[in-house]
């Protein structure tokens, strides 16, 4: 079965760690890379966590090589950075479908008033809430642009 690979991004402190401890059942926490993979929709997947913190920017090029999606984080309490923009961005350069969760929905619940090509799920990674809908909408984007490569690979 083909395994797909999740890069997961986002502002330090905005609850990535958390809510990976949710989708993974043996999370494997480093300074530098949370790794842990999940079966969702029964499909595999492996998910990879670059650190918020700038020192680690590296690791999101070393992470982001053959991609098949990404979530990013927003703090909800906090709302959209200038470093959130630019991840959103390096993304979107990847071509590949992404989610966005705006997690501390339990403290903030205000909509986050962005433009993106996205779909933005209210999350709230303490409790998990938010996190499975989330998922399955990004497997669903991974699906269909899939189809999409299916049917170009047809056409020609
Ligand atoms: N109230 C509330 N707190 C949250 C939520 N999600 C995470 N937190 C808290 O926010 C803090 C940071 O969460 P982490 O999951 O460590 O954040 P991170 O994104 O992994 O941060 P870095 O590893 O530094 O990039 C912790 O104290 C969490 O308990 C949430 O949905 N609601
Ligand atoms: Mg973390």
């Amino acid at each position: 079965m083909e395994a797909k690979k999740i890069i997961v991004l986002g502002d330090t402190n905005s609850g990535k760690t958390t809510a990976l401890e949710h989708i993974c059942k043996n999370l494997t926490k480093t300074t530098a890379l949370d790794y842990g993979k999940a079966l969702i929709n029964d499909k595999k997947a492996h998910f990879f966590c670059s650190p918020g913190n700038k020192r680690f920017t590296f690791m999101q090029d070393i992470l982001s090589k053959n991609l098949d999606g990404a979530i990013v984080f927003i703090d909800n309490t906090i709302g959209i950075t200038k470093n959130n923009m630019e991840l959103i961005r390096f993304i979107e350069e990847k071509r590949v479908p992404y989610v966005i969760f705006a997690n501390k929905q339990d403290i903030n619940d205000k909509p986050l008033n962005i433009d993106v090509n996205a779909p933005i799920i209210p999350t709230n990674a303490i409790t998990g809430q938010g996190i499975k809908n989330g998922l399955e909408r990004l497997f669903k984007l991974m699906n269909n642009e899939r189809m999409k490569f299916r049917q170009i690979a047809v056409a020609v």
